[in-house]
């Protein structure tokens, strides 16, 4: 494989869209060795195949504000591959959508998908519609009137979307009464619906849930305890509200969750009425951390900073992708952090990921840490296909299972001759080499 060139004429079909060139790029350098011992992929052009998407919708979305006022926005869905399954991936709406932004998500899904063990394919979608101070009913109009522009490439078997940033159970909810309504069929398309129609017990926990399963793994692989470590947590929505809570459950110390703002240091560490907050936080719509200094005595809000810069065993950026840049990563190191869990999607810049590697510090990929939202909706639309709803405990069971199977797969994949666990690598070539075996079992198509 050439990655020179394959990045080059990627470069020239698809120029500036820099997190995808960036994503796929990464994704190329982890599995050159393994495809180039496997000619019939460079036969079959796998690479060439997987790195575009399969099919782009885009649509224009027009709704009414409160002022009878009206307004557009873009839609997108990208379905990137089916390979392994139907499309899988959430909806974004956050005032930097584009579709660079949806092709990186859309491409890290499709391997993030296959880790989980579960017939997936990946997919992404959103709109650059910002919810940020918006009313319910606003909120409410623009999920109809997305959903008019993308219904109908949709379905059970087709393509399931479900939430990610600024889409959460509220505005998936909006979306499938919506759906439901235009399709006449209660057929469970979308995931993270609300308990009563459909969803899953723990799906909402489930993306936290699952990173923390895996920090366990990875302790326990270096014989390591995370009781009593001190970790650091970035943004303050779903995510990292789920990611807090394990973690403290667990007897660890979360100091620090961040925002759009700034971040907040709390020396005394998370507890489950500050986790609470969180989600007070999160349902003001304001996109602010700064009032829990206020609210708590004894926290700091450092504005404009990232929590980084703090000492701690653990970083967890929860966040947005490259939140995590090479200043932070060198800072970070520095300060003695032990692990680094990438919650969000590609949260840690290349530079950052080449920092962590080269000291040895253990680095793990959003791909792998966060698979555990997407596999619990996999396990939602089991669910859905047999009528049935699990119990909590058989869900968190199940999500158990499928982190520790993802953990495997990485070490497999991952150790290097000095025993180092590259768990980029380790994720990288586990997730590609799945979908490139569906590909070819699939024909050249
Ligand atoms: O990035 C992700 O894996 C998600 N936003 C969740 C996708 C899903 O289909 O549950």
């Amino acid at each position: 494989m050439d990655i020179n060139s394959i990045m080059n004429n990627l470069e020239a079909k698809h120029p500036g869209e820099k997190e995808y060139l960036q994503a796929v790029k990464e994704v190329l350098m982890c599995v050159e060795d393994v495809y180039n011992q496997h000619p019939e992929f460079e036969r079959n052009k796998i690479v060439e195949r997987m790195v575009e998407p399969d099919r782009i919708v885009t649509f224009r979305v027009t709704w009414l504000d409160d002022k009878g006022e009206v307004q557009n926005n873009i839609g997108y869905r990208v379905q990137f591959n089916n390979a392994i399954g139907p499309y899988k991936g959430g909806i974004r709406f956050h005032a930097s959508v584009n579709l660079s932004i949806l092709k990186f998500l859309g491409f890290e899904q499709t391997f993030k998908n296959a880790l989980t063990t579960l017939p997936m394919g990946g997919a992404k979608g959103g709109s650059d519609f910002s919810p940020r101070g918006k009313s319910d009913r606003e909120i409410m109009r623009f999920c109809q009137a997305f959903i008019l522009g993308l219904w109908k490439n949709l379905g059970p078997d087709r393509d399931v979307p479900a939430g990610d940033i600024g889409v959460g159970g509220r505005e998936v909810g909006y979306m499938y009464g919506m759906y439901k309504r235009l399709v006449n069929q209660h057929d469970g398309t979308f995931t993270g619906k609300g308990l009563e129609f459909g969803g899953s017990r723990i799906r909402p926990e489930a993306t936290g849930f699952g990173a923390l399963y895996f920090v366990q793994s990875v302790l326990k692989t270096n014989k390591d305890d995370i009781k009593g470590k001190t970790i650091a947590i970035s943004g303050f929505g779903n995510v990292a509200w789920g990611a807090a809570l394990k973690a403290t459950e667990l007897g660890a110390k979360v100091v620090t969750i961040s925002g759009p703002d700034g971040y907040v240091y709390d020396p005394e560490g998370l507890n489950a009425e500050k986790i609470d907050y969180m989600l007070e936080l999160r349902a003001s719509g304001n996109d602010v951390v700064a009032p829990y200094a206020d609210k708590f005595p004894g926290s700091t809000f450092y504005a404009g900073r990232k929590p980084w810069e703090q000492k701690v065993d653990i970083a967890l950026p929860c966040a947005t992708q490259n939140e995590l840049n090479g200043d932070d990563a060198h800072q970070l190191v520095d300060n003695g952090v032990k692990y680094v869990c990438e919650v969000s999607n590609m949260g840690c810049t290349p530079e950052a990921i080449d920092t962590f590697i080269s000291s040895r510090i253990i680095y793990a990929p959003g791909k792998a840490v966060n698979a555990g939202g997407v596999a619990t909706s996999g396990l939602e639309m089991s669910q859905n296909a047999m009528h049935l709803q699990w119990s909590a405990e058989e869900v968190d069971d199940k999500l158990h299972t499928i982190m520790r199977d993802i953990h495997e797969q990485c070490v497999k994949y991952g150790t290097e001759p000095d025993g180092y666990i590259n768990y980029m690598k380790g994720a990288n070539i586990a997730g590609f080499m799945k979908v490139a075996n569906a590909m070819m079992g699939e024909g050249v198509c």
